[in-house]
């Protein structure tokens, strides 16, 4: 019985050796199908991969431009390169932001970093959260871009049905005048032509001022106006000051810091489409996750371009503490104007500020 049993044992383990060696597929319906040993096994499907494009104003090397290949480069990695990110800083792509904006309204461009300020023209209720002198400092504004309102204003951008995505806020600093001739009072201010932002609310704050404001011009054509003499001067942070030259052109720099314009990621509602819905996720979270890493590079730029500008000799004007309460008193008709509505927001914000 034993010898029978051995004997049997043998039989089996020669056959299933057979089976195995001669490579058969034919296993038993009920066991799961092993691929052929000798046959290649099937190459894996090609990745099919898109390729969007992101229009940038600034130069390479700026913190918003850094944060833009980041961002790029996040994406490429976390959907295993599904979608790649081409980057055009210098404005190459579009001059003036509100080209890009309109370009992704038609769903011709995928994404551009913007200021705020064009942003408003589509989605008003921005304009609340960038008036003049309504912030106290960085962390005052932060405070409200990270928190209910600024997160819900960053939302917005979608649900307003303007087909722009607001997908994070980066680091912009704060805005003051710069100009070729010296500004100590509101009165010194009458009758200057100033470059301003494409954003009505910031020609009115220079109307309010006693000065004009001219729109239309570039960032990047900022310091040639300035030379040509068809403005006296301009208005942005210290960065945008230096790294486009203006400097050169206008040697004052006026502190009066009167607006912070957050930089927005924006995406076109219409490009997108043509990503998945977990991609589209992805591009989010992406998105902001760079939002910390340009706020780095930011603070860094910021101090080194006010230094490389006081260097360079620029005439940095501090107004007093009575000029400024001058300065800001004047933006009441603004308040009453484009906080119509928005009564609250404001009011919130000013109270987050007591902490600050
Ligand atoms: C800079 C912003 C840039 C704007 C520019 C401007 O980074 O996006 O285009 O101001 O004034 O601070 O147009």
């Amino acid at each position: 019985m034993k010898k029978l049993f051995v004997a049997l044992l043998m039989v089996l383990t020669v056959l299933s050796l057979s089976v195995f060696a001669n490579g058969s597929t034919e296993a038993p319906a009920a066991q799961p199908a092993a691929a052929p040993a000798a046959t290649k096994p099937a190459a894996p499907a090609p990745v099919k991969s898109i390729t969007l494009k992101l229009s940038e104003v600034h130069a390479e090397g700026y913190p918003t431009s850094l944060a833009d290949h980041e961002f790029a480069r996040l994406v490429e990695a976390k959907t295993n390169g599904r979608v790649k990110i081409e980057v055009y800083t210098g404005g190459t792509l579009y001059a003036q932001e509100t080209g890009s904006i309109e370009a992704l309204q038609a769903g011709d461009l995928a994404f551009c970093r913007v200021s705020a300020s064009p942003v408003a023209s589509y989605v008003p209720a921005i304009n609340a959260i960038q008036l003049p002198y309504l912030y106290k400092n960085s962390a005052h504004e932060w405070a409200v871009l990270d928190g209910a309102i600024g997160q819900k204003m960053l939302a917005d951008i979608e649900a307003s049905g303007s087909g722009l995505m607001g997908l994070c806020y980066y680091d912009s600093g704060c805005r003051s005048f710069y100009l070729t001739k010296a500004v100590h009072t509101v009165a010194d201010m009458k009758g200057l032509k100033i470059r301003m932002q494409n954003n009505q609310m910031m020609v009115d704050m220079v109307t309010a001022l006693g000065a004009t404001g001219v729109t239309g011009i570039g960032p990047n054509d900022v310091y040639s106006a300035i030379t040509q003499k068809v403005i006296d001067g301009a208005e942005n942070n210290w960065p945008t000051y230096q790294n486009m030259g203006d400097y050169e052109a206008a040697k004052f720099y006026i502190l009066d810091g009167h607006t912070r314009v957050p930089e927005i990621l924006l995406g076109s509602v219409a490009a997108l489409k043509k990503v998945s819905a977990e991609d589209l996720a992805i591009i989010k979270q992406c998105a902001k996750d760079t939002e910390e890493f340009e706020k780095t590079k930011w603070a860094e730029k910021e101090k080194q371009s006010e230094k490389i500008v006081r260097e360079k000799g620029t005439t940095v004007i501090e107004l007093t503490p009575e000029v400024l309460a001058d300065f800001q008193s004047r933006m009441a008709p603004l308040y009453t104007k484009y906080g119509k509505g928005y009564e609250d927001i404001i009011k919130q914000i000013q109270d987050i500020g007591k902490k600050y």
